[in-house]
């Protein structure tokens, strides 16, 4: 043993991320009936993780194809894959694309293109701040202090509604200074569920234009929300078209269920092809020194399947089936309250959107329920409803019941 001691001896341990951690928590849990809610991440009836078939037969037909190479990829990555990736959460006839006023990037997922993102913004635009929705996925405000911009939140969830606080939204987005960035979620806000209406929507994008803010959306939920990548979309799409700029990560984890592979794309549409051309150069400098160029494979299933109508049609099949498995959970679980009587209007479980159920359980409720009956979610009371089953859906259930009359 060295006299000296370790270096490190004053590293005091971090606690566990409220999200991953609670997987952490779960792989430790011996029990027959544990069941992991936290993070969401697809599963399916029999509690399985999902790779598409679509997927596999991209990566099958990547894998027989001789002339691929393990070459880097450009500090931008794969073109095709960022065309493609642009086209889909813009639109095909996006106008913004004909323009060539769209710079696209490959980036590592959906938290890498926020990073990426937010460390191009904090260079380069002159407004430091980004106001993200309360509340909103725990690692929104981490990524975006350590990409050097000061975050501040404005009002989104009204827990006494379990609704928007639309009145709020807008006052507080009037209330910010000109040319603060803001993060919106494109669709299935995380962790509430909640979302605003098209027409919503529609007096957000005036108020943002009105007042010079820049909207940068999180798109890691494309097709999730509603079944259709198109439906989705409109969000974004009413900014991408309205000729002013704007910035957008795009996730691949969820709808194509390509988590560990990391792929995703940072979209800037700027006001002109000429000030794109910049931007892009300027990105390529924020990525260059961070991980300077990213993985191959992944960006290659998805543009073998962006690409083939075939396969692309068949995708769109899929991912409907997930969204849709996710719904008949939000009816089952809404159901099996309601027969066994448990106090509270649970009318939420089923009108709430995307991949989550924004339960209102307290963080005693949820302790309770992991210690009780073994099942795992953060804290805020956050279940993730594509992790559920027909199977699991009773327990749940039975612990959701004693949960809450135990505590009245
Ligand atoms: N944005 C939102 C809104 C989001 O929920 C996630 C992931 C991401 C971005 C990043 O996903 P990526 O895998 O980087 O493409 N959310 C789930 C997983 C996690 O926390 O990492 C979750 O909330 O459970």
């Amino acid at each position: 043993m060295d006299s000296q001691g370790s270096s490190f001896d004053h590293v005091v341990r971090a606690p566990e991320d409220p999200i991953l951690g609670v997987t952490v928590a779960y792989n430790k849990d011996q029990s027959p009936v544990k069941l992991n809610l936290g993070v969401g991440a697809y599963r399916t009836e029999e509690g399985k993780p999902l790779v598409l078939n679509v997927v596999r037969q991209a990566e099958h037909s990547l894998v027989n194809d001789k002339a691929r190479v393990k070459e880097y990829l450009p500090i931008v990555g794969l073109a095709e894959f960022n065309k493609l990736s642009a086209k889909l959460i813009f639109g095909s006839d996006s106008s913004a694309i004909q323009d060539n006023r769209v710079v696209t990037v490959q980036c590592l997922s959906g938290t890498g293109s926020l990073r990426v993102g937010g460390e191009f913004l904090a260079k380069h635009y002159h407004e430091r701040t980004i106001y993200i929705p309360a509340p909103t996925w725990g690692n929104h405000p981490k990524v975006f202090t350590l990409a050097g911009l000061s975050v501040k939140t404005y009002r989104y969830y009204d827990p006494s509604t379990r609704g928007l606080d639309f009145q709020g939204l807008l006052e507080d987005l009037n209330s910010t200074p000109s040319g603060a960035i803001i993060l919106f979620h494109a669709c299935a806000h995380n962790p509430t569920g909640v979302d605003p209406t098209l027409e919503q929507w529609g007096q957000i994008r005036q108020l943002i234009r009105s007042r010079g803010l820049l909207p940068f959306f999180d798109s890691a939920y494309q097709g999730f929300a509603s079944g259709s990548l198109d439906a989705d979309a409109q969000s974004v799409r009413m900014f991408a078209s309205d000729g002013g700029e704007c910035v957008v990560a795009q996730s691949y984890a969820k709808n194509m269920g390509l988590y560990g592979e990391r792929v995703g794309a940072l979209s800037i549409v700027c006001k002109t092809a000429d000030v794109a051309g910049r931007v892009e150069s300027q990105v390529k400098l924020v990525i260059r020194p961070m991980y300077s160029n990213p993985p191959i494979h992944g960006a290659s299933i998805v543009a073998a399947i962006l690409k083939d109508r075939d396969l692309y049609n068949e995708w769109t099949i899929e991912l409907k089936a997930m969204a849709d498995r996710i719904i008949s959970m939000r009816y089952q679980l809404f159901e099996a309250l309601q027969a066994r009587g448990t106090p509270g209007d649970w009318s939420h479980i089923i009108k709430q959107i995307g991949m989550f159920t924004f339960t209102g359980l307290n963080t005693e409720q949820v302790a309770f329920m992991t210690k009780e009956y073994h099942i795992y979610m953060t804290s805020d009371g956050r279940i993730s409803m594509a992790g559920l089953s027909s199977r699991t859906v009773p327990h749940l259930a039975d612990a959701i019941h004693a949960a809450v009359t135990k505590a009245a």
